[in-house]
């Protein structure tokens, strides 16, 4: 193969990558409250911004303040609220999901190897199924802060 078509070849790689628009993802806002002593896991709320064009999926988290992060959504059956655990969270194009305590999805620190103290931010990786992994920082508030 002569050089100019190595050349050829490899301008069209770059143009075909940069036309293979999949899903943007950007993580706006993450927030916790302040964890007690000896408190072993506490809620991370995140909004997260799909500015499209595909949909995409939220499949793991991990921090290194945890042992792990899952996925949990939250309902209310008759007076009691249930937790559990979700495999992943679908994020439609052009669809924003704001995370909120009481309601929905969350993401739940468990193992926390540290507590989470207030003004102390700490780092969060996002794996999406189309974008990647997206990093975030979660802004950690006071243990009363209404999220
Ligand atoms: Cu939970």
């Amino acid at each position: 193969m002569r050089l100019t078509t190595l050349i050829f070849f490899a301008a069209t790689s770059i143009a075909a990558s940069a036309f293979a628009a999949g899903p943007t993802i950007e993580v706006s806002r993450a927030v916790a409250r302040a964890s007690a002593p000896g408190q072993p896991a506490a809620a991370v709320y995140l909004t997260i911004r799909n500015s499209g064009p595909g949909a995409d999926k939220l499949l793991r988290i991990a921090t290194p303040v945890a042992a792990a992060a899952e996925l949990h959504t939250m309902s209310m059956t008759g007076n009691v609220m249930k937790m559990r655990e979700v495999p992943e969270i679908a994020i439609a194009a052009n669809t924003t999901l704001t995370m909120a305590s009481g309601d929905g999805y969350h993401v739940m620190l468990t193992g926390l190897k540290q507590p989470l103290i207030a003004g102390q931010p700490v780092p969060l990786s996002l794996t999406f199924e189309k974008a990647g992994i997206v990093d975030a920082q979660v802004d950690v508030g006071a243990l009363t802060a209404a999220y």
